[in-house]
C-alpha cells in the first residue's frame, strides 16, 4: 500500500510541531474567521499577528500557516511583540506564496493611448504601443515620489510596475546608456551642463524630469531632479548639486548622464511613466508580444517597507515565501534578536531586501534567493568596544542582480559590528561592489563572488577602506572572479582595502580572470598567503603607500581609531599590532604587510606585484616572498576552464614544500543547499 505524500507531509508537521498552534492566512479567507484551521483561515496577516499578540503564555511554537496565492499587504507588516517561543511565517505545504507590497491591475484595464495631446508627446513607434491606466480608477491614489539614489543615498522608489515580476524602468534616453556632459558653463559645482543631443525639443514640455548619471567620478552615481531644459541651447539646470560636482571631462571620461521620467522618451519595451497629475500610467509591455494578456500579472509596489519588525523582536521567522514589490525594504529590523530567514525569495524592492540594523543578534539569513534589489543584506550586530561577536551569520544564499536601480551603496552584502559571518554565498551581477564591511572579526569564507564592478570603475568586488581598527577580519577560501574594467576611471579589484585599510588575512582564495586581483591601498599588517592568483588582466596584485603622499581620509582613519579602546588591555591582546601603533614613527607607512607563498600566474605582459610608487618596496612594509610564479597553467593546473585550480606537476612540489594547501574547487564553494522557497525548487533537477 502506498501512503500519499500529502498524507505523510500532514503526518510529519503535525509531529514535527509539538504543541504548536497555528493560524491560517488565505487571499481567499475572512478576518471573522478563527484561523484555528486551514478550512477556516483569516484574511490578513495582519490579523494573525493580532491574535498573537494576544497570547501571553505560548506553549510552543506559533506559526502562522500562509496559503496558496498572492497575500497582497494593505500596509506596512509590523510586528512589534517580543516572542518567548519562535514565530514562524511559512508557506503552508511548500505552496505558491507570494507576500506583496503592491496591488494587481488586471490586463483588460489597460487600454490603448487615444488623448491626442499625449500621442503628440510619444514616438510616433510607441503611440501604438503604448497602454495606459487611470490608477485611482483601479483604486491606486499613491504614486509615491522620485527620490535621490546613488552615492550617499539608499532608494526609495516612487511607485513601479512589474509585469511576470520583471521590473519596468522609469522612461529614459539614451535606452540603458549615457550621454556625456559637453560644458560646464558655471563650473564644477554650478549645477548646469550642456550636451550633444539634438532631438530633445519635447523635453521642456516634460512635467518631472529627473537624470542620472556618473557627473564626477566613475564610482559615484546619482538619480538628481531637473531643475529646467533649454532644448535651444541644450542646456539642462539640476535641482541640487551632485555631491562631486560635475565635470566636463576629459580625462578619464566626462561626466555622463542619462535623462528619465520622461513621456517622451517611452520608445522600447520595459519602459513606464505616470504622470502624476492626471493619475494615468503608461506602460510599453516588457512582455515577448509587447501586449497584455490576461495571463500576464502586472503589479504596481505601493508599501514602503514590506516588513516592518520593532525595535528588541525576538524568535520570528520567515520561511519558504516570496517577498517582492516593496518601494524601499523587503524586512527592516533593528536590534533583532533570534530572528531567521530561510528558504525565501526576495526580489524587486526598491532598496535592501534585508537590513538589521544597530545590534542585531543571533539572526541567520540562510538558503535564500535575492534579486533584482537594490542592494541585498544590511547586517549590523555585536560590541565593537568590547569585541563581543552578533553571532549574525549569513549562508547558502544566492545574491544576484542586487543593484537594479542604483549602483554606489547597493552592496550584495554589508556586515557592520562584530563577527558576521557570511559563508557559502553565490554574489554576482552588481554594477558595484559585492561587499563592503565596517568593524572587527568579520569572517568571509567559501562564497563565488563574480561580475561586479559591471558598470562603474574605482571598485573592488570586496571593497573596504580608511580604517586601522577594522582588524581581525579574514576573507579566505573564496571564488572571486571576472571582476573587470569596462569604464574608464581608476581601477577595478576583486579585492580593494582603499586608504590605509589595515589588517585582513587574505588566505586559500582563487582569484581569477580579474581586472587586478587584491589592491593594498597604503594600509598596514595585511596578509596575502596561500592563494591562487590567475590571469590577472592589469596585474595580480598592485600595492601602494598613498599614506605616505597624501593626507586623503585623515579625519576618518583618526575619528575611527579614536573611537575604540586600541590600547586597552582586551584591544591589545586581541589586536597587538594595532596597539603597537601608538609608538609608530608614521602611521601612514604602508608598515608590516606580508605577501608569500602564492601562486601567481599570469599571460607575457602582464605584471605579477607592482610597487605603484617609489621607496616602497622596502621589508618593513611589504615583505614579499616565496610566490610561485607560473609561467605555464597547464602545466601547473589541473583544469584552468573549469576552474579548477588544483595543482599538478612542478607546482605539487613548491606546494609540499611550504604546505601549501590545495586550492579550494567549484563544488565546495557557494550554497550547499537548494535557495529560495520550494515551489521554486519543484521545477528544478
Ligand atoms: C527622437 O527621439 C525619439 C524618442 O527617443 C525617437 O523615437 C526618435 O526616433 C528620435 N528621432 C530621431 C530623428 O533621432
Ligand atoms: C548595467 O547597466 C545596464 C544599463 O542600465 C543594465 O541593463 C545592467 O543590468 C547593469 N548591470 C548590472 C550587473 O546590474
Ligand atoms: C585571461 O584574461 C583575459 C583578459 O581578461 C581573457 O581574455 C582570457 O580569456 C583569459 N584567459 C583564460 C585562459 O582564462
Ligand atoms: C610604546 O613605547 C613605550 C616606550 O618604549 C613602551 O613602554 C610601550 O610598551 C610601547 N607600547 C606598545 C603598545 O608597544
Ligand atoms: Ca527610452
Amino acid at each position: 500500500m502506498t501512503v500519499p505524500l500529502y498524507v505523510l507531509i500532514i503526518l510529519f508537521i503535525h509531529l514535527d510541531s509539538g504543541n504548536a498552534l497555528s493560524f491560517f492566512v488565505s487571499p481567499i479567507g475572512k478576518d471573522t474567521n478563527t484561523g484555528l484551521e486551514a478550512l477556516h483561515p483569516l484574511k490578513t496577516i495582519q490579523a494573525a499577528i493580532q491574535k498573537i499578540s494576544r497570547i501571553h503564555n505560548p506553549t510552543g511554537e506559533i506559526i502562522v500557516e500562509l496559503m496558496q496565492g498572492y497575500h497582497d499587504l494593505e500596509s506596512t507588516l509590523k510586528i512589534y511583540h517580543g516572542f518567548p517561543l519562535p514565530v514562524i511565517f511559512r508557506a503552508y505545504l511548500h505552496s505558491e506564496v507570494h507576500v506583496t507590497g503592491g496591488k494587481r491591475i488586471q490586463s483588460d484595464q489597460f487600454k490603448h493611448v487615444t488623448d491626442n495631446d499625449i500621442l503628440k508627446r510619444l514616438p510616433s513607434l510607441s503611440q501604438s504601443k503604448v497602454l495606459q491606466v487611470h490608477l485611482p480608477s483601479v483604486g491606486i491614489t499613491d504614486f509615491g515620489d522620485i527620490t535621490r539614489y546613488g552615492y550617499g543615498y539608499k532608494r526609495t522608489a516612487p511607485l513601479e510596475v512589474f509585469i511576470n515580476e520583471k521590473a519596468l524602468r522609469l522612461a529614459e534616453w539614451p535606452n540603458s546608456n549615457f550621454i556625456d556632459i559637453k560644458t560646464i558653463p558655471k563650473g564644477r559645482y554650478g549645477m548646469e551642463f550642456t550636451y550633444d543631443h539634438n532631438n530633445d525639443s519635447l523635453w521642456a514640455l516634460e512635467k518631472e524630469p529627473w537624470s542620472y548619471g556618473y557627473w564626477y567620478a566613475s564610482w559615484a552615481d546619482g538619480a538628481i531632479e531637473v531643475s529646467k531644459i533649454n532644448p535651444e541651447t541644450h542646456t539642462i539646470n539640476l535641482a541640487y548639486s551632485p555631491g562631486h560636482g560635475l565635470s566636463a571631462g576629459p580625462v578619464p571620461r566626462p561626466g555622463h548622464f542619462r535623462v528619465i521620467n520622461m513621456l517622451c522618451e517611452l520608445d522600447q519595451p520595459g519602459e513606464y511613466y505616470v504622470d502624476r497629475s492626471s493619475g494615468i500610467l503608461y506602460i510599453w509591455p516588457n512582455t515577448h508580444s509587447g501586449l497584455l494578456t490576461s495571463d500576464d500579472i502586472v503589479y504596481v509596489s505601493l508599501m514602503d517597507d514590506c516588513i516592518d519588525l520593532g525595535s528588541g523582536v525576538q524568535h520570528v521567522r520567515f520561511e519558504d515565501f516570496t517577498l517582492e514589490y516593496c518601494r524601499h525594504y523587503g524586512i527592516f529590523g533593528q536590534n533583532i534578536h533570534d530572528m531567521k530567514i530561510r528558504n525565501m525569495e526576495i526580489s524587486n524592492t526598491g532598496s535592501f531586501a534585508v537590513v538589521c540594523n544597530h545590534d542585531c543578534r543571533n539572526v541567520e539569513i540562510s538558503r535564500c534567493d535575492i534579486h533584482h534589489t537594490d542592494g541585498g543584506i544590511y547586517m549590523s550586530g555585536g560590541d565593537v568596544r568590547n569585541l563581543i561577536s552578533s553571532g549574525n551569520i549569513i549562508y547558502d544564499n544566492h545574491i544576484w542582480q542586487f543593484s537594479r536601480v542604483s549602483a554606489n551603496g547597493a552592496n550584495a552584502i554589508e556586515p557592520n559590528g562584530v563577527n558576521i559571518i557570511f559563508r557559502y554565498n553565490h554574489i554576482h551581477d552588481g554594477q558595484y561592489m559585492a561587499v563592503m564591511w565596517h568593524g572587527n572579526d568579520h569572517m568571509m569564507e567559501y562564497n563565488n563572488i563574480h561580475h561586479v564592478c559591471m558598470n562603474s570603475s574605482d571598485c573592488g568586488a570586496l571593497n573596504i577602506g580608511a580604517s586601522w581598527t577594522y582588524r581581525g577580519c579574514m576573507i579566505r577560501y573564496n571564488h572571486i572572479h571576472h571582476v573587470l574594467q569596462y569604464w574608464p576611471g581608476a581601477e577595478v579589484r576583486g579585492l580593494m582595502l582603499d586608504d590605509l585599510y589595515s589588517s585582513v588575512t587574505i588566505e586559500h582564495n582563487v582569484m581569477y580572470d580579474n581586472s587586478i586581483h587584491i589592491n593594498i591601498g597604503g594600509g598596514r599588517d595585511n596578509i596575502i598567503r596561500g592563494n591562487v592568483l590567475y590571469n590577472a588582466s592589469k596585474r595580480s596584485i598592485n600595492l601602494d603607500g598613498r599614506g605616505l603622499l597624501n593626507m586623503n581620509n585623515q579625519d576618518r582613519l583618526t575619528s575611527r581609531l579614536a573611537a575604540v579602546p586600541y590600547t586597552g588591555p582586551l584591544w591589545s591582546s586581541r589586536y597587538p599590532k594595532l596597539a603597537a601603533m601608538v609608538n609608530a614613527t608614521n602611521k601612514r607607512a604602508p608598515e608590516g604587510n606580508q605577501i608569500y607563498n602564492n601562486i601567481i600566474y599570469n599571460q607575457p605582459g602582464v605584471q605579477n606585484i607592482r610597487f605603484y610608487q617609489k621607496g616602497i618596496n622596502r621589508k618593513d612594509y611589504f615583505d614579499v616572498h616565496d610566490q610561485y610564479e607560473s609561467t605555464d597553467d597547464d602545466a601547473d593546473f589541473i583544469s584552468t576552464t573549469t576552474s579548477d585550480f588544483r595543482l599538478k606537476g612542478k607546482a605539487t612540489e613548491w606546494a609540499n614544500k611550504i604546505n601549501f594547501e590545495q586550492p579550494i574547487v567549484l563544488k565546495d564553494i557557494g550554497p550547499r543547499y537548494p535557495t529560495g522557497p520550494s515551489y521554486k525548487q519543484n521545477g528544478m533537477v
